[in-house]
Formats: structure tokens, C-alpha cells, sequence
């Protein structure tokens, strides 16, 4: 990172900036004066950063060189505003929320800050003097992978929303060097190619090495008592650096700032060599020692939904917790001079289990380096950390096998036995000795240090993610300690930020909403989107919002043309379904119905047929080969179809590779069907299927995760909803589920997986097809037939397309409640009792 270059600019461009007076003397016509007066101010700002950093004219830069000074610029003016926002807070003593989370999805940051900072217009003149297009500029930026899916997209749309909300929030997170892998198909097999992302995207980092914390690791601990206090040191530990690089969401109409603060894992005596050791010759172990400890921030792990019992896992785990909780406590003692106040000044907040270690990291620096009692201590984190899980699935729950716990963290193996002792004594109590209860709810049990378990005893909230997943939490996950602490229990309906899925993703869209509306409220208040309700009445409305489709569909099929060199029908029904590819997911359910179609089509050409075209997008784990083999499945059935001239022209099947953020924003305009297929009972809640809702897609899905409040938002009318509910998945499960049967007694079963075994396009498919009359964990086959059904149903309402237009308007105006704007209002009443910044 060049850090020294980009501090030294800074000092001149602070030099060179617009004198504060100068604002202060445009009082009357406030608002075109100041809108002039920045428009200069921006052109200027950009000029000197291409000659500052880049050495460039305007004339002569490049794309590149724009991209780049415009980042810096955009960077620089975020820094500012949050200084003015930080005082403010300060000066109204207000509650800071702190989110911890392995990952934020972030995607690109440009068209997001313009956005939000009102300065599109702007820059789009200033560039356009220059014979830049903006539009190019984005096309620049790579995608900040730094997360999966689901939850990591979910804490980036939260930033948004604090920001806006004006609620001062950190998120904390790793710097790593290497985001999710992108997706290369070979033949629709999927391969991993690292993603480097930060040639591209350093320019969003602004570094602090000032605020650089240590980590230990390893090495033992020795305890000792003096003068009637207890002294712990931790020696022969490994000692790992934090430097923190902050990466900045301005909220809309810069009304607040959240911070990303990402940690960057590098050896004591960072950038430069021991030169001590080499003079001595030992430059190679120099040079070691930083490897290993720059390891743990050098890639993402890229399992969704699935534990990783890596100790390289663990370690990013403690690594980020560590520096952000010593963060934390730096900036509140700072402030308060004492943590007695935590709870009433702070809300930690733990994004799934991951970062649960932050809980006994806040024991350690209470007790062992502020001197508070394990009561006090215990009661003051109690009251301040609140817990997010986002999954049911088993395999996704955390365990650590205690030896390696042990050796790794001594400190904290220690503590958080001490927890387990005191908690299962404290439960013993409240259950009348029930054991087995207890035993159930251990944090360290057979050998394996239990994270959910701990964040369950120490957090003063647990909440699922939408409202079926809420109560499964306490009827199933959770059970035994509802029945112990049913007052923790709540649920918070995941949302999604509705500027960046709706307002900017499709424009055109979002100027319909405001024609419509008269206002632009929607834009800060996404429930005014309600207010769209009785334009499903009015013809000309469902014409226009369809003609904006049509074009969002126009727009895919040219990237899709470039891409895949498939040409697909914008005339033809947008069949979407996009997500990691997990067989809870079912995306072979979907991949079977199709190859049944396709074998319909085959034996009756001249059936009646809506012309349909299915787009798949979703990355596998890359170690997890049922998924992998299910993509190339859809893959090579794709290929198979487009090679038979009877049927091309009616079904398609498009894999459209390397699913990531900006593809998404590419895609959800464009989608007439979201598909959300999950087996009851599996999914969390979802937030594509909220994304494509909101663009005016029509679901077609289960009664599973946020999908129940789609079906209440929009009406039985306004959905397709299919398949077994969670109480018949759970009453199939008990009666014993035979998947034999179903493909021995239903010939359309039958016959697509026989096509399956035989294979076809050069290959088999008898792993995925054996998976489904083997097991089929996820009941694919229970479900089968009334998925067809809904997949009929749907293509016979979208030959009515006024009808259609209606279903699809009416998606749109039932998506307000999924604005990530309302989650944060939830989070803020129910959990963290914070209020905003006022005066922003
Ligand atoms: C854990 C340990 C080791 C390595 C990896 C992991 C790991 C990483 C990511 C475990 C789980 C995840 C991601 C889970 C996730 O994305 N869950 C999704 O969260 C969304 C937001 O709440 C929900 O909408 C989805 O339903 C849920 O699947």
C-alpha cells in the first residue's frame, strides 16, 4: 500500500482546498450557489489528485487515472464528513454500535458514494469535459469480495443503513488480500482463480497505522498472586500485528458515516526486514516469520453454510476479535475513562458465530489488564453483546476440538472454561438439575468448544433472521435454552438496501417510482413504495413499468450474448435463480424439472409452450463436490438443449458464471421469476429473493425463511407458492421418507433420472441422480410434482400480461418492508436501544 504517497498528497490537497469562508459567504440562494461552488470544487480536487498522484494533466489520464483520483477524492470528502459526525456524536453522548462479522460483501464502492453523497450529476460533467463516460469508471473497480453470500451481502447492506440512519457504527472485519475465488467454468466444471482485488480497490482503504494492535497467540500462561491481586502474563506467546485500514459508507445525503474497519495480519516489525537477523544471515527466517503471520489475512474462506475446522480458521477468528474488541475498549476508555458504562455506550454485536470469541477476549481484558472482578466483568458484557445466527444447518454449527483451543489460545481456553463452569452450575440451578438439559447446553463438551452455546450464555439478545427462522431457533436450535431464557429471544426480518438493489441498480425504475409517487420519500423511506399499490389499476403504469423490464431483459441478453454467446429472447420469461449453489438450495430440483420439460418437448414438438429462459448463477464451495457436480449438470443440460434445433428456440439454460455483487445488480432488474425453492425448514431467511421482489419479480417458492413475509406482504395472488411446509417436511422425516418410492411410481421422475444416470454431453450425472433416490436429504423428489405445477402456473399467468405486469408492480410496492433501512430500525429499537445522531 502506498501509504506514504497517498499521506503526503493528502497534506497538499488539504492546502488546496476550497477556503472555509468561502462557503460562509453563500448565504442567500443557498442551494444552486453551494452546488456550483462544490462542482468547481470537485473538478479542482480531481485535477490535483491526477497531478498529485498520477502525474497526469486532465488531458492525458487515463480511465484508470480517473477512477482512481475520483476514489481518493470521494475517500477524502468521507473522511471529513465522519470527523464532523464523530464530534457530533461525541458531543451527544451517542450509543455506538460495533458489528462484528468474518465478511462484508462489499461489491464496488463509486456508484454507491455518488449516489449516496449526491454528487452523480457532478462528476458525470466534470468528466464529460474530458470526453470520460462515468459509466466506464464503475466497469473499473473490481467487486470487494470480502464474503460468501447471504451474510455477508447482509452486513454490507447494513452499513448502508446505519450510515443513513445516522447511527454511529463500526463494522469490524479482516483485510483479506484475497476475496471470493472467481468462478471459471471448463466444460461446466467449476475451477477456483484468486481473486486479487486490491490493485483495484486500495484506493477505498484509508490506512491507520496508528491505531495498530498486537495479537497473541500460542505460548503459555503463568499465573501468580501479589498482594492479594492476581496477576496472569501470557509468555513464549507468538505475536501477530493488526493494522487497520478503514474503508467508508457514506449514508444518503451524507447524513452519517459508517466505518469498515478491516485488519491486516503482518509480522512485529512490519515492511522491513529484521536486519539484525540478516546481518546474521538468517534472512530466510526473517522472511518466514512474516509469511506466517501475513497467512492469516491472505484469503477468505469460501465455505458458505459449512464449518471449517482449520486451525488457520480459528486463528483469523481470535485475529480479528482480538484487535477489534482492544479497539473498542481503546476508544470507549478514551472517552469514559472507565468500562462500568459499556452496555448503556456500546452494543457489540456478533454476526453468527464467528466472532464469539469476543466474548471471553472482553473477559481477558477486563480481568487480567483493567482489574475488574469475573462478577462485574461477566455483567457488564452480558449487558453489552448481542448474537446474530443466520443458519439451522446442522454442519454449519461451530465446534472447536478443545486440545487445539487449548494450544492456541491458552488465555482464552482458560476463560472460557471458567464460563462453561460457572454457566452450567448457574443452569443446574434454573432447571432443578436437569442433566441432560445442561449437558445439552455446555459450551465445552466432548472434547469440542461449542460457539453457538456461548454466545447463547453471554449474549442479552439471540435472534434468527427472518420470522419462521426465528421461531425454529427456539422450537429446534435453541430449544433448551428458550425454556431456561425465553426473555433473549427475538426476531429481526433481514432486509436489504433498497438504494443500492433499487435506486441505482435500476434507475429507470426508480424514476417510474418517483413519477408515479410525486416524490422522492421512497428514496430515504422505502415504505412509501406502498403508495404503488393503485397503479396496478391504471393500464398505462403496468405498460410502463413492463417496458422498463423489457429493457433491464434487453441489457442482460447483450451481456449474456457477450458472455455465454447465447443469444436469449427478452420476449421469453426471465426464469432467475441466484444463490451459493448448496443442495438445501435445491438447485437441482429446478435443474430436473427442466430436463423434464425439455423431455416433454422432445416427445410432443408441437405442445402449447411459453417460452422460457433459465438463468443459473452461484459458486460452490470448491471442496464440496456434489455441488460442483450439480453445476456442471445444469451446465452440460444447457449445452444439450441449445444443440437440439426442436427445442432451442422454446427453453434455455444459461449458466452465467462467476456470480458476484455487480452481476447481481446486473441481473435482479431483469428477472420476470425469482426463484426461492429451499426446502421448509432450511433456508434462513434469504435476501435475493427480497432483491428480486423489490425489481418486480415474481417469486416462485417455498414456504420457507423471509419467503412467508413475501407471501403476506404480496398476496396469494402475487406469489407461487409450492411444496411441503416445515410441520409436513418434519411429519414426512418422522414417517420415515422413502425416495425409492416416489422415482419407482412417478414415470416423470423416473424418466428425467434415468436420463441422469445414462448421461448425456459426454458425461454422467448418476453421483447427482444416485443423491436423489439414495437419501435426497432435501426431499427434492417429495417436492417434485407441485413444484411442475407451479412451474405451469406461473408460465400460464405470464401469457396475461396485463395481469402479469400487475403481479409484478405490485411485488415492488409490497418490498418496502424489506428495505435494510427497517432492519436497522428493529435492531436499534429492539436490541441495541440506540437512537441517531441528531442535526445531521
Ligand atoms: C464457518 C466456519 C468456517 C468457515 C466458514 C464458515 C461459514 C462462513 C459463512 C459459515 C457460514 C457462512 C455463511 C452463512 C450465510 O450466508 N447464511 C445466510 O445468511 C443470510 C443472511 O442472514 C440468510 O439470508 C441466508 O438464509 C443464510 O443462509
Amino acid at each position: 500500500m502506498a501509504k506514504e504517497t497517498e499521506k503526503k498528497s493528502a497534506k497538499k490537497l488539504s492546502a488546496n482546498k476550497a477556503p472555509a469562508s468561502k462557503k460562509k459567504t453563500a448565504p442567500a440562494k443557498k442551494s444552486s450557489r453551494s452546488k456550483a461552488a462544490s462542482a468547481v470544487s470537485l473538478a479542482e480536487e480531481l485535477k490535483t489528485r491526477l497531478l498529485h498522484n498520477f502525474s497526469v494533466q486532465p488531458e492525458d489520464a487515463t480511465d484508470e487515472n480517473w477512477y482512481n483520483a475520483l476514489a481518493l477524492v470521494l475517500r477524502d470528502r468521507m473522511r471529513t464528513k465522519r470527523t464532523q459526525y464523530i464530534s457530533k456524536a461525541h458531543k451527544q453522548d451517542a450509543k455506538q454500535v460495533y458489528y462484528l462479522c468474518m465478511e462484508f460483501l462489499m461489491g464496488r464502492s463509486l456508484k454507491n458514494t455518488l449516489f449516496n453523497l449526491n454528487l452523480t450529476e457532478e462528476a458525470e460533467r466534470v468528466l464529460s469535459k474530458y470526453g470520460v463516460r462515468l459509466d466506464n469508471l464503475y466497469e473499473l473497480e473490481p467487486d470487494a469480495g470480502l464474503g460468501n453470500g447471504g451474510l455477508g451481502r447482509l452486513a454490507a447492506c447494513f452499513l448502508d443503513g446505519l450510515a443513513t440512519a445516522s447511527i454511529p457504527a463500526i463494522g469490524y472485519s479482516l483485510l483479506y488480500e484475497y476475496g471470493i475465488f472467481r468462478q471459471k467454468l471448463d466444460n461446466g466444471w467449476q475451477t477456483e482463480a484468486p481473486d486479487f482485488w486490491l490493485p483495484g480497490g486500495q484506493c477505498w482503504l484509508l490506512p491507520r497505522p496508528e491505531l495498530a494492535k498486537k495479537v497473541l497467540f500460542d505460548g503459555e500462561v503463568r499465573e501468580w498472586w501479589n498482594n492479594g491481586f492476581h496477576h496472569v502474563e501470557h509468555e513464549n506467546a507468538t505475536v501477530i500485528v493488526a493494522q487497520p485500514y478503514d474503508l467508508m459508507v457514506a449514508g444518503k445525503d451524507g447524513h452519517g458515516v459508517s466505518t469498515l474497519r478491516l485488519w491486516k495480519a503482518t509480522a512485529p516489525s512490519d515492511g522491513a526486514i529484521d536486519m539484525t537477523l540478516y546481518n546474521q544471515g538468517e534472512y530466510m527466517r526473517a522472511m518466514e516469520r512474516r509469511a506466517m503471520a501475513e497467512i492469516i489475512t491472505h484469503q477468505l474462506y469460501p465455505s458458505d453454510n459449512h464449518r471449517e475446522g482449520k486451525s488457520l480458521r480459528l486463528s483469523q477468528q481470535y485475529f480479528l476479535v482480538s484487535a477489534s474488541v482492544q479497539d473498542i475498549v481503546q476508544r470507549h476508555l478514551r472517552k469514559y475513562g472507565t468500562l462500568d458504562n459499556l452496555p448503556e455506550m456500546a452494543a457489540i454485536h456478533l454476526n453468527d458465530t464467528h466472532p464469539t470469541l469476543a466474548i471471553p477476549e472482553l473477559m481477558r481484558i477486563m480481568l487480567d489488564e483493567c482489574g475488574y472482578s469475573w462478577e462485574k466483568a461477566w455483567e457488564i458484557i452480558t449487558r453489552t453483546v448481542a448474537y446474530t445466527n443466520h443458519t439451522v444447518m446442522a454442519e454449519a454449527l461451530e465446534c472447536w476440538p478443545e486440545d487445539l483451543f487449548s494450544q492456541r489460545l491458552p488465555r482464552i481456553y482458560q476463560i472460557v472454561k471458567e464460563i462453561n463452569n460457572r454457566f452450567s452450575e448457574q443452569m443446574m440451578k434454573e432447571t432443578d438439575n436437569d442433566v441432560a438439559k445442561v449437558s445439552r447446553m455446555a459450551i465445552i463438551s466432548f472434547g469440542l468448544v461449542k460457539m453457538a452455546n456461548l454466545c447463547v450464555a453471554a449474549s442479552h439478545s439471540v435472534n434468527g433472521v427472518s420470522r419462521l427462522h426465528s421461531e425454529i431457533i427456539k422450537q429446534d436450535v435453541f430449544h433448551d435454552a428458550y425454556t431456561v431464557m425465553p426473555e433473549k429471544f427475538k426476531n429481526v426480518t433481514n432486509g436489504i438496501a433498497h438504494r443500492r438493489w433499487l435506486c441505482q441498480a435500476n434507475p429507470e425504475l426508480a424514476t417510474f417510482i418517483r413519477e408515479r409517487l410525486g416524490s422522492d420519500e421512497f428514496v430515504m423511506d422505502a415504505s412509501h413504495l406502498e403508495e404503488l399499490t393503485p397503479f396496478a389499476d391504471d393500464p398505462d403504469s403496468l405498460q410502463a413499468f413492463m417496458a422498463i423490464k423489457r429493457r433491464n431483459k434487453e441489457r442482460l441478453a447483450k451481456y449474456v450474448l457477450q458472455q455465454n454467446g447465447v443469444a436469449i429472447d427478452p420476449d421469453s420469461i426471465f426464469d432467475v435463480q441466484v444463490k451459493r449453489l448448496h443442495e438445501y438450495k435445491r438447485q437441482h430440483l429446478n435443474a430436473l424439472h427442466i430436463l423434464h420439460t425439455y423431455l416433454e418437448l422432445k416427445e410432443n414438438p408441437n405442445m402449447e409452450f411459453v417460452p422460457r429462459t433459465y438463468l443459473f448463477g452461484a459458486k460452490s464451495a470448491p471442496g464440496y463436490f456434489l455441488a460442483k457436480e450439480i453445476i456442471r449438470f445444469i451446465y452440460l443440460l444447457g449445452k444439450e438443449i441449445e444443440n437440439d434445433p426442436a427445442v432451442r428456440d422454446k427453453l434455455k439454460v444459461v449458466y452465467l458464471e462467476d456470480y458476484r455483487v455487480s452481476l447481481a445488480e446486473l441481473l435482479m432488474p431483469a428477472a420476470d421469476i425469482s426463484e426461492q425453492i429451499s426446502l421448509a425448514g432450511t433456508e434462513a431467511s434469504g435476501t435475493g429473493n427480497m432483491k428480486l421482489m423489490m425489481n418486480g419479480a415474481v417469486t416462485l417458492g417455498t414456504m420457507d425463511g423471509a419467503n412467508v413475509e413475501i407471501y403476506e406482504s404480496v398476496g396469494p395472488d402475487n406469489i407461487f407458492i409450492f411444496g411441503m411446509s416445515t410441520e409436513e417436511v418434519e411429519n414426512q422425516k418422522r414417517m420415515g421418507y422413502t425416495p425409492q418410492t416416489l422415482y419407482n411410481n412417478n414415470p416423470r421422475i423416473h424418466r428425467a433420472l434415468d436420463v441422469m444416470f445414462r448421461g448425456f454431453g459426454g458425461r454422467q450425472f448418476g453421483e447427482v441422480a444416485g443423491s436423489l433416490t439414495s437419501k435426497d436429504p432435501y426431499m427434492v423428489l417429495a417436492d417434485f410434482e407441485d413444484y411442475c405445477r407451479a412451474q405451469d402456473q406461473s408460465a400460464a399467468a405470464y401469457t396475461d400480461t396485463l395481469a402479469w405486469a400487475r403481479k409484478a408492480l405490485l411485488n415492488t410496492a409490497g418490498s418496502g418492508i424489506f428495505s435494510s433501512d427497517r432492519s436497522i430500525q428493529d435492531y436499534s429499537d429492539r436490541i441495541w436501544h440506540c437512537r441517531p445522531v441528531t442535526g445531521m
